[in-house]
């Protein structure tokens, strides 16, 4: 982000932008990217957004119950036409049991993402997070499934508009089996995902930033510009290890990994 952190949209622009955004994930309609009629909007801006949708849930007594990262992988950077990565916030009803049903039409066009989540046992604060730090301070890695389901007709967005519209973030399903860091190889750490019986997708650990600590590394780092901090006991998911795949009402899939056991659901 070579640009300065600055506003260029006023603090009104960036409460009503916040509420057409959040209307659009709420009520599962599509929108237009918002750099459309904002040309000028900054990342600054982008990321204000974002943390005032997160404001007006937790004042509805909404739950913040971790953070994810976006577009960690270059395939996925050059996929969708973005430059570098982005995060979000994961609040309690994006979260569905192990095993459960996503609600197809709460949704506008989800794809499913396989990824890993860290939960830490310490805090992380940036600037200047590296890999070794995030290690230390991770209590245990377990298995995760991301639903992305962008608020942008088509899934057509710029980097700005993606943040505000806090980085596609929808559903979530954790659980399998936790490990501890130190018994599993990240880099090397593989993933099958199949839809209906089907094996759709393939990946490994490597796919997210060279090393999956990385991804957290890097929204220490992130969230450390805002003078934010990622506090003990915070999940984060890292970003998808394969490519995000399209489902369809009545899809059933089952994502398996390494050494972490399965997570199965459906859109239901
Ligand atoms: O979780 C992700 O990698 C997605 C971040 C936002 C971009 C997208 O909607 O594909
Ligand atoms: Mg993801």
């Amino acid at each position: 982000m070579a640009e300065a952190y600055e506003n260029k949209l006023t603090q009104s622009q960036i409460a009503e932008l916040a509420i057409h955004c959040e209307n659009a994930e709420l009520e599962a309609y599509e929108i237009t990217k918002i750099t459309d009629d904002f040309p000028q909007m900054t990342y600054k801006d982008a990321f204000d957004i974002q943390w005032e949708i997160r404001r007006r849930k937790e004042e509805r007594g909404n739950k913040i119950v971790g953070m994810k990262m976006g577009l960690t992988s270059w395939a996925k950077m050059a996929q969708m036409g973005v430059e570098q990565p982005c995060y979000g916030f994961l609040a309690d009803y994006f979260s569905v049991p192990e095993g459960g049903e996503f609600k197809f039409d709460e949704l506008i066009h989800p794809k499913i993402e396989a990824e890993l989540a860290f939960v830490l046992k310490d805090e992380l604060k940036g600037p200047g997070v590296h890999i070794g730090d995030v290690l230390r301070a991770t209590d245990f890695v377990m298995p995760a499934v991301e639903v992305i389901d962008s608020r942008y007709k088509d899934f057509k967005f710029d980097l700005k508009s993606v943040i505000a519209d806090n980085s596609s973030s929808s559903r979530f399903m954790t659980g399998g089996q936790m490990a501890d860091i130190a018994d599993l190889d990240l880099k090397n750490l593989g993933v099958v995902m199949e839809i209906n019986g089907e094996v759709v997708q393939t990946g490994a650990g490597a796919a997210v930033l060279g090393h999956p600590a990385a991804s957290v590394a890097m929204l220490a780092n992130m969230m450390g510009e805002r003078g934010e901090s990622l506090p003990a006991g915070t999940f984060i998911m890292i970003g998808a290890i394969t490519a995000a795949v399209q489902v369809n009402k009545g899809d059933a899939f089952t994502v398996r990994y390494q050494g972490l056991g399965t997570l199965s659901g459906k859109f239901a």
